[in-house]
Formats: C-alpha cells, sequence, structure tokens
C-alpha cells in the first residue's frame, strides 16, 4: 500500500470534490480517497495504481493534478 498526495487544482465546492472523490476511486488499485478542499489535496491510498492514472483521472474531470508527495 502507497499513499500518494496530489496537489488539486480548479476545486470550487463539495460538488467538485465529489466528482475528484470518484473519479479517483474508479481507478483500479485504489483503496482509499480523501479529498480536502481547503487545501487543495488529495490523499490517495492505493497499491497498483501507477501515479499517472491518478493524475489522469483527475485531469479527465477538468481539474488540474500535480504530485504533492508520495510515491
Ligand atoms: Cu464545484
Amino acid at each position: 500500500m502507497q499513499t500518494t498526495e496530489l496537489k488539486v487544482t480548479g476545486m470550487m465546492c463539495e460538488a467538485c470534490v465529489g466528482h475528484v472523490t470518484r473519479a479517483l476511486q474508479q481507478v483500479p488499485g485504489v483503496n482509499q480517497v480523501e479529498v480536502d478542499l481547503e487545501a487543495a489535496r488529495a490523499t490517495v491510498q492505493h497499491e497498483t495504481a501507477g501515479t499517472d492514472a491518478l493524475l489522469a483521472a483527475v485531469e479527465e474531470e477538468g481539474y488540474e493534478a500535480q504530485v504533492a508527495s508520495g510515491s
């Protein structure tokens, strides 16, 4: 299990949090997702999911994502 923190740009409200959370949860290999609106962060616990897949899932929802920490 790994934890990856993403910086997510463009979230304005709880609906955005829901979009980002759902998008990340749908990536195969993701176990748990927590999204913090004020901090503009998503904390993802995952096993097989690659970081690229996490970033792509967020970007497909129309937000920008960068890896903040983790591996
Ligand atoms: Cu919103």
